[in-house]
């Protein structure tokens, strides 16, 4: 088959197809309907020439451009092509050779829809949010959590020390940094016994469930020896680098957890390095949906404020559709039903403190997670102030009230907001 022959703009994708929605632009002087069928052809069943002696029933097999818009394009796959519970593969098929065929300039997968019959070999998270709020008896309010900082540097006894001033300040959660997994300075064995000790006094003097995240990041051997020594010591919850420790090692992990069950919280450190290019990569869309379909409980989405924050593009704003798809609706896109896959929470970090919550909750509602870590250890009465400064803006919202005249009245909210600006 030749590229042009992947291109059939009358074809009506069938319920049991996968399809794929792309940004493309073809190279200099290349037509953007053969570079889609080139596209099409590399990511099913073609090559660059024809291969002359196929079985003719294989061209059965080959995916479709169905949609051309300007720089849209729309390619349908038979969901015979993907082996069933295998992430992998499917984006070795999607989001593999495609992003370097010299025949496309820029390439970006912007977003991917599964139909049931593949989505239903997936058991998707255990928890998700209705299960994590049982967890923690919190109903009515986002959950607030808290990274440790430094980030790195701080010994076993020193991370469970913040941890319990964070949490009787208010936090909910608190989680280990991405990059922090069990160095010499600090141990996992003896940070996560320590901390789920430091979770249980917090327990007892506020009377409030509180859970711990410890950052299992590992080679998947290792990581699974972590997942169960946190589950043997009482702890509810891991966190795992989904980026860097792979989609394989998050299946096994699901897997897994199925006897461990512990809840998923998903960092994606390393997304940006394929996202953040507007035009080329794959967007944290097709990420989210990926990591939720395998089943991780709660996962990093970004915001449009913070540190992570990418500016203003003037070309093709794609980027950001995962944090547009949320924006101004009344479930956010990883609440939607989705056949049998539980709604996961959403998790806002990076750059925040307690000034940001009014727009956070009036912008993506109450079914997130609102992480700071710089926005409270920063503070500058230390972590018990900056978590309570959290935690009141977090009751302020909550009764909708005035965030500044709220702070009237509660000296370490006050004080956060005359600091971080
Ligand atoms: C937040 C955070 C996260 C970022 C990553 C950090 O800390 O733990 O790694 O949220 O970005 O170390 O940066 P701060 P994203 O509150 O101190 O910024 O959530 O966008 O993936
Ligand atoms: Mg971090």
């Amino acid at each position: 088959m030749k590229y042009t022959d992947y291109v059939d703009l009358h074809y009506k994708p069938k319920k049991t197809d996968l399809v794929c929605f792309f940004y493309m632009e073809p190279a200099r002087g290349v037509k953007i309907k053969k570079a889609a069928g080139a596209v099409a052809s590399e990511s099913s069943i073609g090559t660059w020439t024809e291969v002359t002696k196929a079985p003719k029933r294989i061209d059965k097999l080959a995916a479709k451009v169905f949609s051309i818009h300007k720089n849209y394009v729309k390619i349908a796959y038979p969901s015979v092509l993907f082996e069933s519970s295998n992430v992998p593969q499917i984006l070795s098929s999607i989001a593999g050779n495609i992003f370097g065929m010299k025949i496309i300039k820029n390439l970006k997968l912007l977003d991917i829809e599964l139909p049931e019959n593949i989505i239903k070999a997936y058991i998707g998270p255990r928890f998700g949010i209705h299960g994590i709020r049982k967890i923690l008896g919190i109903k009515n309010r986002p959950l607030l959590g808290t990274i440790i900082k430094p980030k790195l540097g701080l010994n076993e006894k020193e991370h469970a020390q913040v941890a319990y001033h964070a949490w009787i300040g208010g936090c909910d959660i608190v989680k280990d940094d991405e990059n922090l997994s069990s160095q010499p300075f600090n141990k996992f064995l003896k940070r996560v016994s320590l901390t789920l000790k430091a979770r249980d006094f917090a327990e007892e003097f506020t009377g409030e469930k509180k859970v711990y995240m410890p950052n299992i990041t590992a080679e998947t051997k290792e990581m699974l020896r972590r997942a169960r020594f946190v589950e043997r010591h009482g702890g509810r919850y891991v966190m795992v680098d989904i980026i860097s420790c792979g989609w394989s090692a998050l299946q096994t992990l699901r897997e897994v957890n199925q006897e461990l069950k512990l809840v998923l919280h998903a960092h994606r450190a390393g997304y940006a390095a394929f996202s953040r290019n507007p035009k080329h990569g794959i967007s944290m869309l097709v990420v989210a949906k990926l990591a939720r379909l395998i089943g991780i409980d709660q996962i990093h989405i970004g915001t449009i404020i913070g540190k992570m924050a990418t500016p203003k593009r003037e070309v093709v704003d794609l980027d950001q559709e995962m944090e547009k798809s949320f924006v101004g609706k009344s479930e956010h896109l990883l609440e939607q039903r989705w056949y049998h896959i539980k709604p996961v929470f959403a998790v806002c970090s990076g750059g925040l403190h307690p000034g940001h919550v009014p727009y956070l909750v009036k912008q993506l509602g109450k079914n997130i997670i609102i992480q700071m870590g710089g926005g409270i250890h920063g503070h500058p009465l230390g972590t018990y102030a900056g978590a309570k400064a959290a935690r009141q803006a977090l009751l302020a919202v909550k009764e909708g009230k005035n965030l500044k005249e709220y702070a009237k009245e509660h000296l370490e909210l006050k004080k956060a907001l005359e600091f971080f600006k």
